[in-house]
């Protein structure tokens, strides 16, 4: 499978939005969008008034990564305002795993998994058949810039085994400190998707198009 990237918005040039998405319109494969509560995680970051927005300069899907206290809330806010993909943090949904994934994909929006790095993937076990996407963090969910856990590489790999094994149709998705130091090992242990943010794109040129070609010429060093 050709690797895809996912842009983390969080991370881009807020003052320069219109500009930044017609460069990564051609380039990227999903748009990574982090909503906090401020409650889940200690952070307040990106809104369904920030995807109304965005979705009228991106071409690519809108993938919303909730990390909030009570997914459910923002499932139709956030199909209002033009989502593609709606991503719950596992360790938010444990009595009610199913009644979101259904309420999810009702809203015709594709439906994701997301672990924390505590995480066992074993929690979703029950519905991993259910999802289109798992988002494996290798990084506490929060903040951006933080150092890469490399104890995540056998969960990757785990998530390889069981899609082989069982036939499940989810992409393999990473997200934190996806770049130059760890695209190698993401790749080999089966990542399909890479969350690129601070570390990955944004910090390597101010100039967009220079920075996702560096991002591409890295990735292919690392994994060619
Ligand atoms: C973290 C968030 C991520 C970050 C991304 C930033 O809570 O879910 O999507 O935006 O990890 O990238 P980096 O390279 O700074 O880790
Ligand atoms: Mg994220």
């Amino acid at each position: 499978m050709k690797p895809m990237f996912s842009p983390s918005l969080m991370c881009m040039d807020f003052l320069d939005i219109k500009n930044q998405a017609e460069i990564l319109n051609s380039r990227c494969d999903f748009y990574h969008i982090d909503i906090m509560d401020g409650h889940f995680v200690p952070n307040i970051t990106l809104s369904p008034c920030f995807v109304e927005a965005f979705k009228r300069v991106a071409d690519k899907p809108l993938d919303c990564h909730l990390m909030v206290t009570n997914p459910q809330d923002y499932i139709q806010p956030l199909k209002n305002a033009g989502a593609d993909i709606i991503c719950f943090h596992a360790e938010a949904v444990s009595n009610y795993a199913f009644r979101i994934i259904k309420a999810i994909k009702d809203t015709g929006c594709q439906v994701g998994a997301v672990f924390s790095p505590a995480t066992p993937l074993e929690s979703a076990r029950y519905y991993l058949h259910l999802l289109d996407k798992i988002t494996i963090m290798t990084v506490d969910p929060g903040f951006a810039g933080q150092p890469f856990i490399a104890g995540m590489l056998s969960k990757i790999e785990q998530a390889k085994r069981l899609k082989e094994e069982s036939g499940y149709r989810y992409i393999i998705e990473v997200d934190g400190s996806c770049n130059e130091r760890t695209f190698g090992k993401l790749y080999k242990a089966g990542t399909e998707c890479f969350v690129v943010g601070t570390s990955g794109l944004f910090s390597l040129d101010s100039d967009l198009k220079k920075a996702w070609n560096k991002m591409e010429e890295n990735f292919n060093k690392c994994t060619g």
